[in-house]
Protein backbone atom coordinates (compact mmCIF):
# COMPACT_ATOMS: atom_id res chain seq x y z
CA UNK A 1 0.00 0.00 0.00
CA UNK A 2 0.93 3.81 -0.54
CA UNK A 3 0.37 6.54 1.29
CA UNK A 4 1.03 10.50 0.06
CA UNK A 5 2.54 12.35 2.87
CA UNK A 6 0.89 15.29 3.90
CA UNK A 7 2.43 18.62 2.22
CA UNK A 8 5.32 20.22 4.06
CA UNK A 9 3.65 23.65 5.80
CA UNK A 10 6.20 26.60 5.87
CA UNK A 11 3.34 28.14 8.71
CA UNK A 12 2.80 30.00 10.91
CA UNK A 13 1.13 27.51 12.37
CA UNK A 14 -0.18 26.68 15.95
CA UNK A 15 2.00 24.92 18.10
CA UNK A 16 -0.69 21.40 18.82
CA UNK A 17 -1.39 21.98 14.98
CA UNK A 18 2.13 21.42 14.13
CA UNK A 19 1.76 18.05 15.74
CA UNK A 20 -1.27 17.05 14.32
CA UNK A 21 -2.57 16.99 17.63
CA UNK A 22 -6.54 16.69 16.23
CA UNK A 23 -6.08 13.68 13.78
CA UNK A 24 -5.52 11.78 17.55
CA UNK A 25 -9.58 12.76 18.51
CA UNK A 26 -12.55 11.74 17.39
CA UNK A 27 -15.38 13.93 16.79
CA UNK A 28 -17.16 13.86 19.70
CA UNK A 29 -14.00 14.67 21.67
CA UNK A 30 -13.11 17.79 18.98
CA UNK A 31 -16.54 19.21 19.37
CA UNK A 32 -16.45 18.94 23.52
CA UNK A 33 -12.52 21.26 23.19
CA UNK A 34 -14.13 24.01 20.68
CA UNK A 35 -17.33 24.16 22.93
CA UNK A 36 -15.30 24.60 26.12
CA UNK A 37 -12.90 26.72 24.08
CA UNK A 38 -15.46 29.46 22.75
CA UNK A 39 -16.81 29.67 26.26
CA UNK A 40 -13.57 30.20 27.72
CA UNK A 41 -12.40 33.10 25.10
CA UNK A 42 -15.69 34.65 24.93
CA UNK A 43 -16.90 34.71 28.91
CA UNK A 44 -13.64 34.31 30.83
CA UNK A 45 -10.82 35.58 28.69
CA UNK A 46 -12.23 38.94 28.59
CA UNK A 47 -12.75 39.12 32.16
CA UNK A 48 -10.12 37.05 33.82
CA UNK A 49 -7.86 39.78 34.12
CA UNK A 50 -9.56 41.71 36.20
CA UNK A 51 -10.94 38.60 38.20
CA UNK A 52 -7.19 38.07 38.99
CA UNK A 53 -6.24 41.52 39.80
CA UNK A 54 -9.19 41.74 42.04
CA UNK A 55 -8.87 38.10 43.77
CA UNK A 56 -12.51 36.99 42.62
CA UNK A 57 -14.39 34.25 40.92
CA UNK A 58 -18.07 35.44 40.72
CA UNK A 59 -20.32 32.55 41.95
CA UNK A 60 -22.39 32.80 39.16
CA UNK A 61 -20.31 31.08 37.04
CA UNK A 62 -20.70 27.81 38.17
CA UNK A 63 -24.28 27.81 36.30
CA UNK A 64 -22.47 28.71 33.15
CA UNK A 65 -19.45 26.44 33.11
CA UNK A 66 -21.52 22.91 31.84
CA UNK A 67 -19.22 20.56 32.49
CA UNK A 68 -19.32 20.12 36.32
CA UNK A 69 -18.92 16.22 36.72
CA UNK A 70 -19.02 15.61 33.01
CA UNK A 71 -17.64 12.39 33.06
CA UNK A 72 -19.64 10.75 36.05
CA UNK A 73 -22.56 8.72 34.82
CA UNK A 74 -26.03 9.16 36.34
CA UNK A 75 -27.46 12.35 38.26
CA UNK A 76 -27.78 14.80 35.67
CA UNK A 77 -23.91 14.55 34.57
CA UNK A 78 -22.92 13.92 30.84
CA UNK A 79 -20.97 10.74 31.15
CA UNK A 80 -18.23 11.38 28.97
CA UNK A 81 -15.03 9.83 28.36
CA UNK A 82 -11.96 10.25 30.08
CA UNK A 83 -10.10 11.99 27.22
CA UNK A 84 -13.59 14.65 27.17
CA UNK A 85 -13.24 15.49 30.33
CA UNK A 86 -9.39 15.97 29.84
CA UNK A 87 -9.88 18.17 26.97
CA UNK A 88 -12.19 20.30 29.29
CA UNK A 89 -9.55 20.75 31.37
CA UNK A 90 -7.40 21.74 28.85
CA UNK A 91 -9.87 24.51 27.52
CA UNK A 92 -10.62 26.00 30.76
CA UNK A 93 -7.05 26.26 32.01
CA UNK A 94 -5.84 28.10 28.71
CA UNK A 95 -8.21 30.60 30.65
CA UNK A 96 -6.47 30.60 33.96
CA UNK A 97 -5.33 27.62 36.40
CA UNK A 98 -7.94 28.88 38.47
CA UNK A 99 -11.19 28.03 36.09
CA UNK A 100 -10.26 24.39 35.97
CA UNK A 101 -9.61 24.56 39.39
CA UNK A 102 -13.55 25.34 40.36
CA UNK A 103 -14.20 22.47 37.99
CA UNK A 104 -11.95 19.65 39.26
CA UNK A 105 -12.83 20.56 42.76
CA UNK A 106 -16.47 20.27 42.30
CA UNK A 107 -16.44 17.43 39.70
CA UNK A 108 -13.87 15.31 40.60
CA UNK A 109 -13.25 15.89 44.13
CA UNK A 110 -16.78 16.72 45.69
CA UNK A 111 -18.87 15.04 43.50
CA UNK A 112 -16.86 12.41 42.55
CA UNK A 113 -16.47 11.32 45.94
CA UNK A 114 -20.26 11.29 47.10
CA UNK A 115 -20.78 9.49 43.99
CA UNK A 116 -18.30 6.74 44.78
CA UNK A 117 -18.59 6.45 48.53
CA UNK A 118 -22.23 8.20 49.16
CA UNK A 119 -25.51 6.86 49.69
CA UNK A 120 -28.27 7.14 47.55
CA UNK A 121 -29.93 9.63 49.59
CA UNK A 122 -26.70 11.61 49.64
CA UNK A 123 -26.40 11.08 45.76
CA UNK A 124 -29.68 12.41 44.63
CA UNK A 125 -30.24 14.70 46.96
CA UNK A 126 -26.17 16.68 45.86
CA UNK A 127 -25.47 15.41 42.34
CA UNK A 128 -27.65 16.91 40.08
CA UNK A 129 -27.49 20.12 41.64
CA UNK A 130 -24.01 20.05 41.77
CA UNK A 131 -23.65 18.83 38.21
CA UNK A 132 -26.40 22.10 37.00
CA UNK A 133 -23.88 24.36 39.48
CA UNK A 134 -27.24 25.57 41.81
CA UNK A 135 -24.87 24.08 44.48
CA UNK A 136 -21.37 24.15 44.96
CA UNK A 137 -19.22 21.91 47.07
CA UNK A 138 -15.56 21.88 48.11
CA UNK A 139 -13.32 19.16 49.59
CA UNK A 140 -11.13 19.52 52.94
CA UNK A 141 -8.51 16.84 52.93
CA UNK A 142 -5.11 19.30 53.97
CA UNK A 143 -5.02 20.82 57.55
CA UNK A 144 -2.64 23.55 58.47
CA UNK A 145 0.08 21.03 59.67
CA UNK A 146 -0.91 17.96 56.93
CA UNK A 147 -0.52 18.31 53.65
CA UNK A 148 1.88 16.09 52.29
CA UNK A 149 0.88 13.64 55.01
CA UNK A 150 -2.88 13.76 55.40
CA UNK A 151 -2.48 10.67 57.49
CA UNK A 152 -1.70 12.68 60.21
CA UNK A 153 -5.07 14.63 60.07
CA UNK A 154 -5.97 15.97 63.17
CA UNK A 155 -9.63 16.56 62.68
CA UNK A 156 -11.72 14.15 64.38
CA UNK A 157 -15.11 12.68 63.98
CA UNK A 158 -16.32 11.01 67.33
CA UNK A 159 -19.99 9.80 67.81
CA UNK A 160 -22.46 11.18 70.04
CA UNK A 161 -25.58 8.44 70.15
CA UNK A 162 -26.00 7.82 66.75
CA UNK A 163 -24.90 11.76 65.55
CA UNK A 164 -21.52 12.20 64.76
CA UNK A 165 -19.38 15.59 66.23
CA UNK A 166 -16.80 17.13 64.08
CA UNK A 167 -13.76 19.11 65.40
CA UNK A 168 -10.94 20.53 63.47
CA UNK A 169 -9.44 22.57 61.03
CA UNK A 170 -8.88 22.60 57.17
CA UNK A 171 -6.78 24.54 55.14
CA UNK A 172 -5.82 25.82 51.93
CA UNK A 173 -9.54 24.64 50.56
CA UNK A 174 -10.49 25.77 47.42
CA UNK A 175 -13.80 27.18 46.90
CA UNK A 176 -14.41 27.32 50.63
CA UNK A 177 -15.80 30.35 50.71
CA UNK A 178 -18.54 29.77 47.84
CA UNK A 179 -19.61 26.26 49.03
CA UNK A 180 -22.96 25.18 49.78
CA UNK A 181 -21.53 21.70 50.82
CA UNK A 182 -18.39 20.43 52.14
CA UNK A 183 -16.53 16.64 51.90
CA UNK A 184 -14.64 16.51 54.85
CA UNK A 185 -12.26 13.68 56.31
CA UNK A 186 -11.54 13.09 59.52
CA UNK A 187 -9.92 10.40 61.89
CA UNK A 188 -12.21 8.81 64.19
CA UNK A 189 -11.67 5.64 66.05
CA UNK A 190 -12.24 3.47 62.90
CA UNK A 191 -9.94 4.70 60.89
CA UNK A 192 -10.34 8.25 58.20
CA UNK A 193 -14.16 8.29 57.38
CA UNK A 194 -15.50 11.02 55.06
CA UNK A 195 -18.43 13.27 55.74
CA UNK A 196 -21.14 15.35 53.58
CA UNK A 197 -21.39 18.57 55.81
CA UNK A 198 -24.00 21.02 54.06
CA UNK A 199 -22.21 24.45 54.50
CA UNK A 200 -25.15 25.99 57.15
CA UNK A 201 -24.45 23.46 59.72
CA UNK A 202 -23.99 25.58 62.93
CA UNK A 203 -20.04 25.16 64.08
CA UNK A 204 -19.34 25.45 60.64
CA UNK A 205 -16.79 28.75 59.10
CA UNK A 206 -15.17 29.28 56.13
CA UNK A 207 -12.52 31.83 56.18
CA UNK A 208 -11.13 33.49 53.12
CA UNK A 209 -7.50 33.20 52.18
CA UNK A 210 -6.23 37.02 51.20
CA UNK A 211 -2.94 38.07 49.83
CA UNK A 212 -2.28 35.02 47.09
CA UNK A 213 -0.15 35.42 44.31
CA UNK A 214 -1.06 32.54 42.76
CA UNK A 215 -4.66 31.34 41.74
CA UNK A 216 -5.67 34.44 42.17
CA UNK A 217 -8.87 33.89 39.81
CA UNK A 218 -10.05 31.41 42.44
CA UNK A 219 -11.26 31.16 46.12
CA UNK A 220 -9.34 29.56 48.68
CA UNK A 221 -10.66 29.27 51.91
CA UNK A 222 -9.87 28.04 56.12
CA UNK A 223 -12.75 25.42 56.93
CA UNK A 224 -13.39 25.92 60.75
CA UNK A 225 -15.33 22.48 62.20
CA UNK A 226 -15.92 24.18 65.78
CA UNK A 227 -18.44 20.81 67.68
CA UNK A 228 -20.30 20.49 63.90
CA UNK A 229 -22.57 18.00 64.20
CA UNK A 230 -23.98 16.00 61.75
CA UNK A 231 -26.78 13.10 61.40
CA UNK A 232 -25.35 9.34 61.11
CA UNK A 233 -27.05 9.87 57.90
CA UNK A 234 -24.01 12.58 56.78
CA UNK A 235 -21.08 9.70 56.76
CA UNK A 236 -20.18 8.34 53.47
CA UNK A 237 -21.09 5.04 53.91
CA UNK A 238 -18.41 3.32 51.57
CA UNK A 239 -15.62 5.50 52.47
CA UNK A 240 -12.83 3.37 54.72
CA UNK A 241 -9.53 4.39 55.18
CA UNK A 242 -7.14 7.02 54.01
CA UNK A 243 -7.26 5.25 50.27
CA UNK A 244 -10.76 6.70 49.59
CA UNK A 245 -9.93 10.57 49.37
CA UNK A 246 -6.53 9.50 48.02
CA UNK A 247 -8.85 7.95 45.28
CA UNK A 248 -10.47 11.17 44.35
CA UNK A 249 -7.11 12.66 43.70
CA UNK A 250 -6.48 10.49 41.32
CA UNK A 251 -9.75 11.82 39.64
CA UNK A 252 -8.59 15.48 40.04
CA UNK A 253 -4.67 14.88 39.34
CA UNK A 254 -5.91 13.27 35.55
CA UNK A 255 -7.48 16.31 34.85
CA UNK A 256 -4.49 18.70 35.58
CA UNK A 257 -2.57 16.32 33.42
CA UNK A 258 -4.56 18.28 30.75
CA UNK A 259 -5.40 20.91 32.00
CA UNK A 260 -1.73 22.07 32.86
CA UNK A 261 -1.01 21.76 29.02
CA UNK A 262 -4.09 24.97 28.25
CA UNK A 263 -2.19 27.25 30.11
CA UNK A 264 1.27 26.57 28.88
CA UNK A 265 -0.37 26.32 24.79
CA UNK A 266 -1.80 29.88 26.25
CA UNK A 267 1.41 30.63 26.85
CA UNK A 268 2.85 30.07 23.74
CA UNK A 269 0.40 31.47 21.45
CA UNK A 270 0.62 34.36 23.15
CA UNK A 271 4.03 34.45 22.83
CA UNK A 272 4.28 33.72 19.24
CA UNK A 273 1.80 36.24 18.16
CA UNK A 274 3.31 38.35 20.24
CA UNK A 275 6.79 37.43 18.59
CA UNK A 276 5.18 38.26 14.91
CA UNK A 277 4.45 41.54 15.41
CA UNK A 278 6.89 43.44 17.90
CA UNK A 279 9.89 44.80 16.27
CA UNK A 280 13.33 44.74 17.65
CA UNK A 281 16.99 45.64 15.50
CA UNK A 282 14.49 46.37 12.69
CA UNK A 283 13.19 42.73 12.13
CA UNK A 284 10.19 41.00 13.81
CA UNK A 285 11.60 39.31 17.27
CA UNK A 286 10.10 35.75 15.92
CA UNK A 287 12.73 36.16 12.71
CA UNK A 288 15.40 35.64 15.28
CA UNK A 289 16.95 32.06 15.68
CA UNK A 290 17.40 32.39 19.73
CA UNK A 291 13.30 33.38 19.65
CA UNK A 292 12.50 30.40 17.35
CA UNK A 293 14.82 28.28 19.22
CA UNK A 294 12.82 28.61 22.28
CA UNK A 295 9.29 28.08 20.51
CA UNK A 296 10.27 25.32 18.78
CA UNK A 297 11.60 23.60 22.21
CA UNK A 298 8.19 24.91 23.89
CA UNK A 299 6.43 23.41 21.20
CA UNK A 300 8.32 19.94 21.53
CA UNK A 301 7.50 19.81 25.50
CA UNK A 302 4.02 21.36 24.74
CA UNK A 303 3.31 18.38 22.26
CA UNK A 304 5.17 15.88 24.46
CA UNK A 305 3.35 16.72 27.31
CA UNK A 306 0.21 16.13 25.02
CA UNK A 307 0.80 12.56 23.78
CA UNK A 308 1.65 11.94 27.65
CA UNK A 309 -2.04 12.93 28.42
CA UNK A 310 -4.05 11.92 25.59
CA UNK A 311 -1.82 8.46 26.64
CA UNK A 312 -3.05 8.21 29.99
CA UNK A 313 -6.50 9.41 29.07
CA UNK A 314 -6.98 6.19 26.89
CA UNK A 315 -5.76 4.30 29.22
CA UNK A 316 -8.23 5.67 31.80
CA UNK A 317 -11.07 5.01 29.47
CA UNK A 318 -9.98 1.73 27.75
CA UNK A 319 -8.10 -0.27 30.84
CA UNK A 320 -7.66 2.22 33.95
CA UNK A 321 -4.97 4.13 35.06
CA UNK A 322 -2.97 3.49 38.00
CA UNK A 323 -1.95 6.34 41.03
CA UNK A 324 1.81 6.28 39.46
CA UNK A 325 1.02 6.85 36.02
CA UNK A 326 -1.07 9.74 36.75
CA UNK A 327 2.01 10.77 38.92
CA UNK A 328 3.83 10.62 35.64
CA UNK A 329 1.70 13.18 33.65
CA UNK A 330 1.38 15.63 37.10
CA UNK A 331 4.97 15.37 37.36
CA UNK A 332 6.05 16.14 34.05
CA UNK A 333 3.19 18.33 32.46
CA UNK A 334 3.11 20.64 35.52
CA UNK A 335 6.64 21.02 35.36
CA UNK A 336 7.18 21.59 31.79
CA UNK A 337 4.15 24.31 31.75
CA UNK A 338 5.55 26.04 34.11
CA UNK A 339 8.85 26.10 32.64
CA UNK A 340 6.95 27.11 29.02
CA UNK A 341 4.86 29.83 31.25
CA UNK A 342 8.12 31.19 32.21
CA UNK A 343 9.89 30.96 29.14
CA UNK A 344 6.93 32.73 27.38
CA UNK A 345 7.58 35.77 29.39
CA UNK A 346 10.96 36.38 28.58
CA UNK A 347 9.81 36.41 24.78
CA UNK A 348 7.41 39.42 26.14
CA UNK A 349 10.36 41.72 27.65
CA UNK A 350 8.54 44.20 30.10
CA UNK A 351 5.18 44.07 28.54
CA UNK A 352 5.34 40.67 30.42
CA UNK A 353 5.00 41.65 33.52
CA UNK A 354 1.69 43.07 33.38
CA UNK A 355 -2.02 41.67 33.39
CA UNK A 356 -2.42 42.29 29.63
CA UNK A 357 -0.45 39.39 29.10
CA UNK A 358 -1.25 36.04 30.32
CA UNK A 359 2.39 33.85 30.58
CA UNK A 360 3.10 35.73 33.62
CA UNK A 361 -0.60 34.78 35.23
CA UNK A 362 -0.37 31.40 34.17
CA UNK A 363 3.24 30.92 35.54
CA UNK A 364 1.83 32.64 39.01
CA UNK A 365 -1.12 30.46 38.74
CA UNK A 366 1.18 27.07 38.15
CA UNK A 367 3.05 27.58 40.89
CA UNK A 368 -0.46 26.62 42.91
CA UNK A 369 -0.89 23.67 40.71
CA UNK A 370 2.59 22.44 40.76
CA UNK A 371 2.09 22.34 44.75
CA UNK A 372 -1.61 20.94 45.07
CA UNK A 373 -3.17 17.57 44.08
CA UNK A 374 0.64 16.05 45.36
CA UNK A 375 3.51 18.46 45.30
CA UNK A 376 6.04 17.47 43.34
CA UNK A 377 8.00 16.08 45.07
CA UNK A 378 5.36 13.44 46.47
CA UNK A 379 4.86 12.73 42.71
CA UNK A 380 8.82 11.53 42.38
CA UNK A 381 8.21 9.79 45.38
CA UNK A 382 5.59 8.18 44.28
CA UNK A 383 7.08 7.15 40.89
CA UNK A 384 10.54 6.24 42.75
CA UNK A 385 8.27 3.62 45.12
CA UNK A 386 7.17 1.75 42.03
CA UNK A 387 10.52 1.55 40.60
CA UNK A 388 12.43 0.78 43.49
CA UNK A 389 10.00 -1.26 45.82
CA UNK A 390 10.92 1.52 48.64
CA UNK A 391 8.56 3.99 50.00
CA UNK A 392 10.89 6.82 51.00
CA UNK A 393 8.07 9.07 52.27
CA UNK A 394 9.15 8.97 55.73
P1 LIG B 1 -0.10 5.00 51.96
O1 LIG B 1 0.23 4.07 53.10
O2 LIG B 1 0.76 4.99 50.76
O3 LIG B 1 -1.59 4.77 51.50
C1 LIG B 1 -2.68 4.73 52.43
C2 LIG B 1 -3.80 3.95 51.75
O4 LIG B 1 -4.23 4.67 50.59
C3 LIG B 1 -3.99 3.89 49.40
N1 LIG B 1 -3.51 4.83 48.38
C4 LIG B 1 -4.23 5.18 47.33
N2 LIG B 1 -5.44 4.78 46.90
C5 LIG B 1 -5.93 5.33 45.78
N3 LIG B 1 -5.24 6.27 45.08
C6 LIG B 1 -4.03 6.70 45.46
N4 LIG B 1 -3.39 7.64 44.77
C7 LIG B 1 -3.47 6.14 46.64
N5 LIG B 1 -2.31 6.33 47.32
C8 LIG B 1 -2.36 5.52 48.38
C9 LIG B 1 -2.95 2.86 49.80
O5 LIG B 1 -3.03 1.72 48.99
C10 LIG B 1 -3.34 2.58 51.22
O6 LIG B 1 -4.48 1.75 51.22
P2 LIG B 1 -4.67 0.62 52.36
O7 LIG B 1 -5.95 -0.04 51.97
O8 LIG B 1 -3.47 -0.25 52.24
O9 LIG B 1 -4.75 1.37 53.65
O10 LIG B 1 -0.24 6.46 52.57
P3 LIG B 1 0.85 7.45 53.11
O11 LIG B 1 0.30 8.01 54.38
O12 LIG B 1 2.22 6.81 53.13
O13 LIG B 1 0.83 8.63 52.01
C11 LIG B 1 1.16 8.41 50.68
C12 LIG B 1 1.17 9.74 49.91
C13 LIG B 1 2.28 10.64 50.37
C14 LIG B 1 1.42 9.38 48.44
C15 LIG B 1 -0.18 10.44 50.03
O14 LIG B 1 -0.46 10.79 51.30
C16 LIG B 1 -0.31 11.66 49.13
O15 LIG B 1 -0.75 11.52 47.98
N6 LIG B 1 0.01 12.90 49.61
C17 LIG B 1 -0.28 14.12 48.86
C18 LIG B 1 -1.53 14.76 49.41
C19 LIG B 1 -2.30 15.51 48.36
O16 LIG B 1 -2.13 15.37 47.18
N7 LIG B 1 -3.25 16.33 48.78
C20 LIG B 1 -4.13 17.00 47.87
C21 LIG B 1 -5.29 17.64 48.61
S1 LIG B 1 -6.65 18.13 47.56
C22 LIG B 1 -6.06 19.40 46.67
O17 LIG B 1 -4.91 19.73 46.69
C23 LIG B 1 -7.02 20.10 45.78
S2 LIG B 1 -6.26 21.39 44.89
C24 LIG B 1 -7.49 22.08 43.95
C25 LIG B 1 -7.58 21.47 42.59
O18 LIG B 1 -7.51 20.24 42.42
O19 LIG B 1 -7.72 22.22 41.61
P1 LIG C 1 4.05 20.49 52.95
O1 LIG C 1 3.47 19.14 52.98
O2 LIG C 1 4.36 21.15 54.26
O3 LIG C 1 5.38 20.46 52.05
C1 LIG C 1 6.34 21.53 52.07
C2 LIG C 1 7.52 21.07 51.19
O4 LIG C 1 8.07 19.88 51.76
C3 LIG C 1 7.08 20.69 49.77
O5 LIG C 1 8.09 21.02 48.84
C4 LIG C 1 6.97 19.17 49.85
O6 LIG C 1 7.11 18.51 48.59
C5 LIG C 1 8.13 18.86 50.79
N1 LIG C 1 7.99 17.56 51.42
C6 LIG C 1 6.97 17.12 52.19
N2 LIG C 1 7.19 15.87 52.58
C7 LIG C 1 8.39 15.50 52.05
C8 LIG C 1 9.15 14.30 52.06
N3 LIG C 1 8.73 13.20 52.67
N4 LIG C 1 10.32 14.29 51.38
C9 LIG C 1 10.77 15.39 50.71
N5 LIG C 1 10.08 16.54 50.65
C10 LIG C 1 8.89 16.59 51.31
N6 LIG C 1 -6.16 20.90 49.79
C11 LIG C 1 -7.40 20.35 49.94
O7 LIG C 1 -7.58 19.41 50.72
N7 LIG C 1 -8.46 20.81 49.23
C12 LIG C 1 -8.36 21.83 48.35
O8 LIG C 1 -9.35 22.22 47.70
C13 LIG C 1 -7.09 22.46 48.17
N8 LIG C 1 -6.94 23.52 47.35
C14 LIG C 1 -5.73 24.17 47.28
C15 LIG C 1 -5.64 25.36 46.55
C16 LIG C 1 -4.43 26.04 46.51
C17 LIG C 1 -4.34 27.33 45.75
C18 LIG C 1 -3.29 25.54 47.18
C19 LIG C 1 -1.98 26.26 47.09
C20 LIG C 1 -3.39 24.38 47.91
C21 LIG C 1 -4.62 23.69 48.00
N9 LIG C 1 -4.75 22.55 48.79
C22 LIG C 1 -5.99 21.96 48.94
C23 LIG C 1 -3.65 22.10 49.62
C24 LIG C 1 -2.58 21.32 48.87
O9 LIG C 1 -3.01 20.04 48.54
C25 LIG C 1 -1.33 21.26 49.78
O10 LIG C 1 -0.82 22.59 49.81
C26 LIG C 1 -0.29 20.27 49.30
O11 LIG C 1 -0.76 18.95 49.44
C27 LIG C 1 1.06 20.44 50.02
O12 LIG C 1 0.88 20.53 51.39
P2 LIG C 1 1.59 21.72 52.25
O13 LIG C 1 1.26 23.00 51.56
O14 LIG C 1 1.18 21.54 53.64
O15 LIG C 1 3.12 21.48 52.06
Amino acid sequence: MTTTAPARTTGPLRPLELLGADALLDADERDIAATVRRFVETRLAPEVGNWFESATLPKELAKEFGVLGMHLHGYGCAGTNAVSYGLACLELEAGDSGFRSFVSVQGSLSMFSIHRYGSDEQKEHWLPRLASGDAIGCFGLTEPDFGSNPGGMRTRARRDGSDWILTGTKMWITNGNLADVATVWAQTDEGVRGFVVPTDTPGFTANPIHRKLSLRASVTSELVLDNVRLPASAELPLARGLGAPLSCLNEARFGIVFGALGAARNSLETALDYAASREVFDRPLAAYQLTQEKLADMTLELGKGFLLALHLGRLKDESGVTPEQISLGKLNNVREALAIARECRTILGASGITLEYSPLRHANNLESVLTYEGTSEMHLLSIGRALTGHAAFR
